[in-house]
């Protein structure tokens, strides 16, 4: 059986969760349900990054000791993910006991091998982003892509020889790690000047995992957060690592690729394990057209949302709304007119119009199947696969809008006993399959169907038109028109 694992970033908890921080946890919620459908076997990890010296700073400005902190806000992003119904396997916490073990391990492993070492560190560094600024980056003293005001720190320090991995890892990317092409061409001029070696540990900080050749420093919060895709394996433990390791694809906002598709694919390699298959960079939202900021006071809250207008329509949006990659625009004046245009006007009618009719007419087991592919599936499945997934949403809708026409064309409620029968059958079907394909983004909707289709829960392996097993019967409406 194939697998599939994916990955989102750990988030850090010195915020709830936003707009931002639901977007790529939906994304990955659409791809792991997706594979799920396939038959494939998925881990889908998603969690929180506990560690570092902004966590340290938030807690205190709270009054609180860090564990109590991050216990506190912890459970606001799972409670947050529970009502945008993510379907997460397994929450990592970087304050895990078994994390904060693996990861010491790891870091004995490249100290065995002579990739880390001891040095001086004398530089710039953003406390909020929990990055070291060269010079050359930093834009007078100020953060290059927070924009606020750098520290300048100086201390003793351990450091991975990441500059070692320099030709490895562009080789790597231009193999097609990254994706998008864009996003990868940047990564590889970013590489074409210096790669310095990378400071691994603080001695300044003590809210981390203890640095074990050197107790008196703790280990640089990026370094313990990116081991969590493989310490949630179990790792060094075998069992599960060796099933799902590589990931399939870890998916990160445009701000952290570097990270992703540098840093990290350096510390494996150093390990002698493999890189990720893929890192996909996603781009960001603004909001009614300007940066999200908690000063612009415009952060959007995607539990709100959830409230509002149910979890279905708000995941539906979010990657409808936009190409993955690209940057979009949120504004709830766009998720209404998707609900209204798309999701209420194309599907929600169909349902209940043809289940209303199935229902009063029954004997709608077979029949000759007039909408035979009425969805590309195969070109469905290619963009699903490439993370095309707004284009993806667009053939199932392309496939609705025909199940609607011929609907209408056939004018079922004045056609003869047989060709009535054989319209609901084709529409009957049709539905079941649109069910199927719509699991993924919208699975409290496709449930919804499949009750009032009156069919069990289908896979991809379903899709095709086969005998009619259900018992239609009609129940509340899909959507419901919201008000401009
Ligand atoms: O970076 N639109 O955590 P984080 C879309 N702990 N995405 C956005 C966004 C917006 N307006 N604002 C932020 C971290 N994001 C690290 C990760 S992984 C080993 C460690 C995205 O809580 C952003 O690009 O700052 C990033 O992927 C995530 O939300 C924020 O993560």
């Amino acid at each position: 059986m194939s697998k599939f694992y994916v990955t989102t970033p750990i988030y850090y908890v010195n915020d709830k969760p936003h707009i931002g921080t639901a977007y790529t946890t939906v994304v990955a919620d659409v791809l792991a349900r997706w594979h799920r459908l396939k038959g494939e076997e998925v881990f889908f990890l998603t969690g929180t990054d506990e560690h570092g010296i902004k966590i340290y700073k938030a807690a205190m400005a709270k009054g609180k000791t860090p564990k109590e902190f991050v216990d506190a806000v912890v459970p606001e992003f799972v409670s947050a993910w529970k009502s945008l119904d993510i379907s997460y396997d397994k929450f990592i916490r970087t304050s895990d006991k078994d994390h904060e073990e693996r990861v010491k391990k790891f870091i004995m492993k490249l100290w065995d091998n002579g990739d880390i070492y001891k040095g001086v560190y004398t530089g710039l560094y953003c406390v909020p982003d929990e990055t070291f600024v060269s010079e050359s980056e930093a834009k007078d003293g100020k953060c290059p892509s927070c924009g606020r005001p750098l520290e300048t720190v100086s201390e003793e320090a351990y450091f991975f020889r990441l500059s070692k991995y320099k030709d490895r890892v562009i080789e790597l990317i231009k193999k097609g790690l990254v994706i998008p092409q864009e996003k990868a061409n940047e990564l590889l001029s970013r590489l074409q000047g210096d790669l310095k070696d990378l400071d691994v540990t603080r001695k300044s900080v003590k809210w981390g995992v203890e640095f074990p050749p050197d107790p008196s420093h703790t280990v640089y919060v990026w370094f313990d957060a990116l081991l969590n895709y493989i310490t949630a394996l179990g790792w060094p433990e075998q069992d599960k690592f060796n099933k799902f390791w590589p990931a399939d694809v870890h998916i990160v906002g445009k701000d952290i690729v570097w990270f992703h598709a540098v840093i990290w694919p350096a510390m494996l390699m150093a390990a002698g394990m493999e890189p990720p298959k893929a890192v996909l960079s996603h781009g960001w939202w603004t909001i009614d057209g300007r940066k999200m900021s908690k000063s612009l006071g415009n952060v959007v809250d995607p539990v709100e949302l959830a409230k509002k207008y149910s979890a279905d329509p708000v995941r539906y949006f979010m990657v409808r709304e936009k190409t993955v990659w690209d940057d979009g625009n949120f504004s709830e004046k766009a998720l209404k007119e998707r609900i209204n245009g798309e999701l209420m006007a194309d599907l929600s009618n169909l349902v209940a119009r043809v289940v209303t009719l199935a229902e009063k007419t029954g004997n709608l087991r077979s029949g000759e199947a007039e909408l035979e592919g009425f969805i590309d599936f195969g070109r469905f499945s290619s963009l699903m696969d490439n993370y095309n997934i707004s284009s993806a949403l667009e053939e199932i809708l392309i496939g609705i809008r025909k199940v609607n026409k011929y609907f209408n064309d056939k004018k079922p409620w004045a056609s003869t006993p047989e060709s009535l029968s054989n319209t609901l059958y084709n529409a009957l079907e049709a539905l079941r399959m649109i069910s199927i394909l719509i699991s993924p983004f919208m699975p409290s909707v496709s449930d919804e169907i499949d009750k009032q289709l009156g069919v069990g829960h289908g896979a991809i392996k379903d899709i095709g038109f086969k005998e009619f097993v259900g018992n239609p019967k009609r129940g509340k409406n899909i959507f419901d028109k919201l008000s401009e």
